[in-house]
């Protein structure tokens, strides 16, 4: 065997095709997206490593028949997902901040928590909420695998562990009497590959009389927004309330209450607790979800279509305003911007550059497409006609910070759920 070959087949796997349902292990799965085979959304490019291959990896979406999961079909090592650069900071984000300070508050005062109780947070990120609990005196305990944003947490003092959560890690927690009366895992439960490790896990770590606060997109949201950027494969699983319920009561937890949110294109705060008293809130959701068969197959087997026509429409419009002489320009190096551009097939033909307010990806490529990322200020240095919106979820708040731009009368595009002009008066939905 080749010393290339040899070295292949000792390498860790990079990803894994799945033959069962992630949460429930049924094997009725019903792909009913395909996105084609493509790069890592988040793995930015570096400018002396353009011209080399990216690891690319299969985009397909299935729903099981036998607890109504929505995932993806492929996993990818987490190793090559969140690398040592990972550059999501969720500080970057003003309104996302806001957000979370309201959210920890609110819960501070609700469960009256004090130097006696413990917050843990699952993908705890740059310390951007549990900040928030340190600032007021409450034991916080952060836990994220990035190296960047586990050492800009550190900065600020919120102690954090720079590890994967595990269901080992929460019985090692447990053991040393480190139990949470608050759990928080905002924007994770979808980008774990060991789902029910993850639950058994969070279960393992909450008081009894504890709360688990759970925010995830909302499946409904991105197919009736035709949300589709939203998927790559950082995201394995896309939940509706019916999963999510079947998912938690698997591991003697409850979902009692859900909130919606509007972050991130239609989201949920779930409520989640080991007594079992299952609010109004989750009983209309799921009896609403029944209605509408978010519990079946059906329900997705016309979201292709819905893409493909956005595709179609988004690619004729930027294509109509270049044979106009217009210059475009895109806002957001998100990793849904990735999936747009790459899925679309959008590339400089049609876009000049993208510019993102997070310092750590200024420099960097778009994956696959390799369009260069630069700070915001080039908008004004450069003037574009128009500037398709890769983060449409902060549209309002992109447009209020760049209203210069808008005023000197540049044009911002957001491509979902159908592209049109969007001039900066909240969008509507
Ligand atoms: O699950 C995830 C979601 C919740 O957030 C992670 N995969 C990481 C991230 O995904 P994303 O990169 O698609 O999400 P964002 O947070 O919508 O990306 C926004 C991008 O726009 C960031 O790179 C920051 C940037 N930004 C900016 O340049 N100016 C954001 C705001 C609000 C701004 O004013
Ligand atoms: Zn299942």
């Amino acid at each position: 065997m080749t010393s290339v070959a040899l070295a292949a087949a000792n390498s860790p796997p990079r990803s894994e095709c799945i033959s069962s349902c992630r949460a429930c292990g049924g094997n009725d799965l019903e792909v009913f997206l395909d996105l084609g085979t493509t790069p890592l959304a988040d793995r930015l490019v570096k400018a002396s490593t353009a011209d080399q291959c990216e690891p690319s990896f299969p985009l397909q979406v299935a729903f099981c028949a036998d607890c109504s999961l929505v995932q993806i079909t492929e996993t990818v090592a987490p190793e090559l997902l969140f690398t040592e650069d990972y550059p999501y900071f969720s500080s970057f984000s003003p309104s996302l901040l806001a957000h979370s300070r309201e959210n920890a508050l609110g819960l501070l005062h609700r469960r009256r928590l004090g130097p006696e109780s413990l917050v843990i947070e699952l993908a705890s990120n740059d310390g951007y909420l549990l900040k928030n609990y340190v600032e007021r005196g409450v034991p916080v305990l952060g836990i994220d695998p990035a190296e960047g944003p586990a050492a800009a947490a550190r900065q600020i003092g919120v102690p954090t562990l720079e590890t994967f959560f595990t269901r080992a890690l929460a019985q090692r927690l447990a053991a040393e009497g480190r139990k949470a009366d608050v759990i928080h895992a905002n924007n994770v439960l979808a980008h774990v590959a060991d789902t029910n490790g993850f639950i058994a896990g969070l279960r393992t770590i909450l008081k009894y009389d504890g709360v688990a606060v759970i925010e995830v997109p909302y499946v409904k949201s991105l197919i009736e927004h035709v949300e589709f950027d939203t998927i790559y494969h950082e995201h394995l699983c896309y939940f509706s309330v019916t999963a999510l319920d079947r998912l938690f009561r698997r591991h003697g937890l409850f979902l009692n209450e859900i909130e919606h949110l509007a972050i991130h294109g239609g989201s949920l705060r779930l409520f989640v607790e080991c007594i079992q008293r299952q609010g109004a809130s989750v009983r209309e959701q799921l009896a609403l979800e029944k209605r509408l068969g978010i519990d079946g197959a059906e329900y997705y087997r016309t979201f292709s279509s819905a893409v493909a026509d956005l595709r179609h429409h988004l690619v004729t419009l930027l294509r109509r305003l270049k044979a106009e002489g217009k210059s475009i320009a895109a806002y957001g190096a998100a990793a849904k911007g990735a999936t747009m551009l790459n899925f679309c097939g959008i590339g400089s033909d049609l876009i000049e550059f993208v510019v993102d307010r997070n310092v750590h990806k200024h420099g960097r490529l778009m994956p696959g497409c390799k369009l260069p990322i630069l700070p915001v200020e080039a908008l004004m240095q450069h003037r574009p006609d128009c500037v398709l919106l890769l983060a449409w979820n902060f549209s309002d708040e992109i447009a209020a910070q760049q209203k210069p731009y808008l005023v000197g009368g540049g044009q911002f595009i957001v491509p979902v759920p159908r592209p049109r002009f969007y001039d900066g008066k909240p969008a509507s939905r």
